[in-house]
């Protein structure tokens, strides 16, 4: 180094330690070391957050998070209501807005979108009392407001005080935010002008997160605790082993969990325990039945999972309650190849299937926002809002539709089930199997060890490969010959499955699954796999009416007639239509003891006993599924 830059650079050292030494700091902290306010220093963010608590007509305020795109003016504003932490909505630091949302808000903040989250009453910073998806103003709910009246207020209060907005506002939400959305519909803002509930709550005994057809849910145990300790989030149910199948089996009954828990002491558990039928705690909040009663003007597109492992009942059910209405030009329907709020994270996969994109992102940038935009700043979309979108995962490809189903309740086919294991559209003469349903052992929604905690696991059991229990002496499977031409099923299939139990009581699970071919080069782990394209659970002391449950007649051949979850599949050359049929689905449905007793969240433990189940065949006992198969797809062309 020359002489005269070391010089400089010796120089410049002396006065930058002398600057350091301007302000000796005391190494003896006197105070704490938590100052009595801190502040960042402004960054240079590319958006500004209010933070307000709005005013609802009886007072009560509700915390209210909102995201404006710097400089924006005469945008449209988003609004979702939520019951899990409206401030979690925007995390972290990063300077621009996208960097700091979930997946499936970042199309609308690259889009100039307002974004509003809110607490619903009475979670975490919302002032009032929390009320598990409160119900409508009326019999269940003696206050002045609700949901309803919650959201319109809000909206009010959004158009008079957010300059940057243009006076419209759209509704979007996932789950029991997709549920808020649907309240705000019953009678709805003028400003609200679109809406998207995505996988809502919509009933929840027919088949919405609580039940499916009146088998309880015990996945929800850890949401009961989570949502309704505490003001904020709650813990999950401790676990004592690694194993949910093991743990609850040995608490007995789910009241007995319950109890082992201290869940018997949260009002919201009391209250659905001791309301097992489909009586008027849940007729009275059935979105479905109350969209149709009041229908809106504002249009919406209802979205759902075709594997959504917690509420694949309601969003197809309310649009076509609301078909039935005569409102289908303003309602959609769309439904992705994902599981329970996949429509807002990444989705090229659903366990082991692989799509030829992200089904997500394509379906929120090319149709989720263009029909917002329509409605929020008079866009016309590039190609017109499909009027029904639901994606063929045999064929891998969303697939467009000017009339939904292809084929009416009027118009399904029978597939029956055959002695011998085999399944045809011919009725059999007769036949019967016979299996022994232990409550012992009932059989596991997946291969064991079981953990409902863990995401992985239970946002994809849906798609589980179903041969860990197809060989089961107790789980029944029938199936076609390899197909030579493809089926295409297009609706909701129907089981129809005739049979007897020794016991006073009993279950039947139905599924429909695509057997793949036994080798495939292309994918050579489903060789042979066994997917599950339509499942549901069925409580049998319901199958004369949901509301008044009766005992079964031991020996006496029953029909169980249930809607299973709608489907758009391809079964395809080379693979096979199989049907399973078994009598549990544990732990993820409570054991039905298998003798009557009034209320079986409190059996006790001699009411569980194995009984004998006998399927029949045949004209004494057609069973079968009815399924919704049209000549060729229906599909108008992509
Ligand atoms: N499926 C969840 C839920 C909604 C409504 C009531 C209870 C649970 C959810 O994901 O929000």
């Amino acid at each position: 180094m020359p002489s005269m830059v070391r010089a400089a650079a010796a120089l410049l050292l002396l006065l930058s330690t002398a600057h350091a030494q301007v302000a000796p700091v005391d190494p003896v902290q006197r105070g704490s070391d938590i100052p009595k306010a801190w502040h960042e220093p402004a960054r240079d963010e590319d958006f500004v957050r209010r933070e307000v608590m709005i005013p609802m007509r009886d007072g009560v305020k509700l915390h209210t998070v909102i995201v404006i795109p710097r400089g924006a003016t005469g945008a449209p504003m988003l609004l979702e209501r939520t019951p899990y932490d409206a401030s979690s909505f925007v995390s972290g630091n990063g300077a621009r807005l996208r960097d700091r949302l979930l997946p499936g808000d970042r199309v609308w903040a690259d889009n100039g979108y307002i974004l509003v989250a809110q607490d619903v009453r009475g979670k975490y910073g919302s002032e009032g009392t929390y009320v598990m998806t409160r119900p409508p103003i009326g019999p269940l709910n003696p206050a002045k407001t609700d949901d309803t009246t919650d959201g319109y207020d809000t909206i009010d209060w959004l158009v008079k005080h957010v300059p940057e907005g243009n006076g419209r506002v759209g509704m979007i939400g996932s789950s029991y935010d997709g549920w808020a959305v649907v309240m705000a519909l019953l009678h709805p803002h003028p400003a609200l002008k679109v809406a998207a509930p995505e996988s809502p709550m919509i009933d929840g005994w027919m088949g919405d997160d609580w039940f499916q057809y009146g088998a309880f849910r015990q996945k929800m145990f850890d949401y009961v605790v989570e949502q309704t300790s505490a003001k904020g989030k709650g813990r999950a149910v401790p676990r004592t082993g690694r194993d949910d199948y093991q743990e609850m089996l040995d608490a007995g009954s789910a009241g007995a969990y319950a109890a082992r828990h201290g869940i018997d002491r949260l009002p919201w558990w009391r209250r659905l325990s001791s309301h097992p039928a489909y009586d008027a705690l849940w007729q009275g909040q059935a979105l479905d039945r109350l969209v149709a009663a009041h229908p809106s003007s504002v249009p919406t597109m209802w979205v759902q999972g075709l594997w959504d492992q917690e509420d694949i009942y309601g969003a197809v059910h309310s649009w076509e309650a609301l078909k039935a209405k005569g409102m289908a030009a303003t309602n959609h329907l769309a439904m992705g190849p994902w599981y329970h709020s996949q429509v807002n994270g990444r989705a090229d996969a659903l366990g082991p299937l692989r799509w030829s994109g992200d089904t997500a992102a394509w379906f929120r940038s090319e149709v989720l926002l263009p029909f917002f935009d329509t409605y929020l700043r008079d866009r016309k979309p590039a190609r017109p809002t499909p009027h029904v979108i639901i994606y063929n995962p045999a064929e891998d490809r969303w697939e467009r539709f000017a009339d939904w189903p292809g084929a009416g309740p009027d118009e399904l086919t029978p597939m029956y089930l055959q002695p011998e294991g085999d399944l045809a559209r011919a009725l059999p003469d007769a036949g019967r199997d016979s299996y022994v349903s232990d409550p012992a052992k009932p059989v596991p929604f997946e291969p064991l060890p079981i953990r409902m905690g863990d995401h992985a696991s239970w946002s994809t059991w849906l798609v589980q490969d179903q041969r860990f229990v197809s060989t089961r002496p107790d789980v029944m499977s029938y199936q076609t010959p390899i197909l030579e031409a493809p089926v295409h099923v297009q609706g909701a299939p129907v089981a129809d499955i005739f049979m007897s139990t020794t016991g006073s009581d009993a279950d039947v699970v139905v599924k429909i699954v695509d057997v793949y071919p036994a080798s495939n080069a292309d994918a050579p782990e489903l060789s042979g796999y066994q997917l599950p394209v339509s499942l549901a659970m069925f409580r049998g002391r319901y199958r004369k009416s949901f509301e008044h449950p009766s005992a079964i007649d031991p020996g006496v051949v029953q029909e169980y007639r249930f809607r299973l979850p709608t489907i758009n599949y391809t079964f395809k050359p080379g693979h096979r239509l199989m049907v399973q049929v078994q009598s549990s689905l544990f732990p993820l449905y409570d054991r039905n003891p298998q003798t009557y007793v009034p209320n079986i969240f409190f059996a006790q433990p001699h009411d569980y006993r194995p009984a004998t189940v006998t399927i029949e065949h045949g004209k004494q006992g057609p069973s079968a599924v009815l399924l919704p198969i049209v000549p060729s797809s229906t599909a108008i062309a992509p």
